[in-house]
């Protein structure tokens, strides 16, 4: 049952990468338990990344933890070998991509091929990152069959059953259910979670594995119907910005910017996000007893 934190990449006020913030950051997830660091997803702003600040965020990363699932898919196919030959001189658990996004009506055989180049130039295990609603494409059982044998995916979806049939057709296979609405059930049912939640509350869910380890479901599921709630906020501001303002309020640091066109919240929307959540805070505080 593993914990991956989709980390958010900071930003300065000018778009460059904050590395220090991206440390501070990295070294206070792993600190509250957090099993592995997704770089460079979808709360990572992945997709507004160059392939120079991807190895960026590697780099800084890598100093704090070997635990690092390093995502690196794009729409140049080139960049992606470049990246991969790139991670050569990293001990890391893995590498994930994203399908490439944008561009409708790829043949399936299109997909195949390009993971399949990933899968065999890859120094390191891969991981499928499906994300069908925001790329277009779904990696299903059918297509992974003809892929071959990835060491795991990490399925953003709301549908569990979907999730949960990569699991009964390939059980050696690693399965994470990337959605924060159901941490709790891929918990229970999966391999893992990967949340972007981990952002700005990684010990409450490092607290839901806890409990169900110790056979208390009903105090996780406590813990997930907060997040639920906390995630029900977070949309009507933005939800990737609000992770940023978010971190600084949960877990009392400054992890910088988004970068635009994901706008950093205004000073009086950073106000009413504290003042609504306040509740929330109180909710998780009661649930694990303190
Ligand atoms: C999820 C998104 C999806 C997290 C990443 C993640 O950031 O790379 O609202 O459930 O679609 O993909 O946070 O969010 P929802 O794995």
């Amino acid at each position: 049952m593993e914990i991956i934190s989709p980390i958010l990449t900071p930003f300065t006020k000018k778009g460059e990468i904050d590395k220090n913030a991206l440390k501070t950051h990295a070294e206070n997830l792993i600190r509250k338990g957090v099993d592995y660091i997704f770089l460079n997803g979808t709360t990572g702003l992945g997709p507004a990344l160059s392939k120079e600040e991807k190895k960026e965020t590697l780099k800084v990363v890598y100093d704090v933890t070997d635990k690092v699932i390093f995502q690196l898919g794009g729409l140049n196919l080139n960049d992606v070998v470049e990246l991969l030959s790139f991670s050569k001189d990293f001990k890391i658990v893995g590498v994930a991509s994203y399908s490439p996004y944008y561009f409708q009506r790829l043949p399936e055989k299109w997909l195949v091929k390009y993971f399949k180049t990933i899968l065999e130039t890859s120094p390191h295990p891969v991981y499928v990152y499906n994300y069908p609603s925001a790329t277009g494409y779904d990696i299903s059982v059918s297509v992974l069959k003809e892929i071959g044998e990835v060491a795991g995916i990490k399925d953003t979806n709301q549908d569990l059953a979907h999730s949960l049939d990569y699991k009964i057709n390939f059980p050696k296979m690693k399965v994470y259910n990337g959605s924060d609405s159901l941490v709790y059930y891929s918990l229970l049912s999966l391999d893992g979670t990967v949340a972007s939640l981990t952002n700005v509350v990684p010990e409450y869910i490092v607290s839901m594995k806890k409990f169900i380890e110790e056979g208390n479901r009903e105090k996780a599921l406590e813990i997930q119907k907060v997040l639920n709630s906390l995630l029900t906020i977070m949309r009507k501001y933005g939800q990737l910005s609000a992770t940023y303002s978010l971190v600084e309020i949960f877990q009392g640091y400054n992890v910088g910017y988004p970068r635009p066109p994901i706008f950093p919240l205004e000073d009086y929307e950073i106000k009413s996000l504290k003042s609504e959540v306040d509740a929330i805070k109180r909710n998780l505080e009661s649930i694990v007893g303190k």
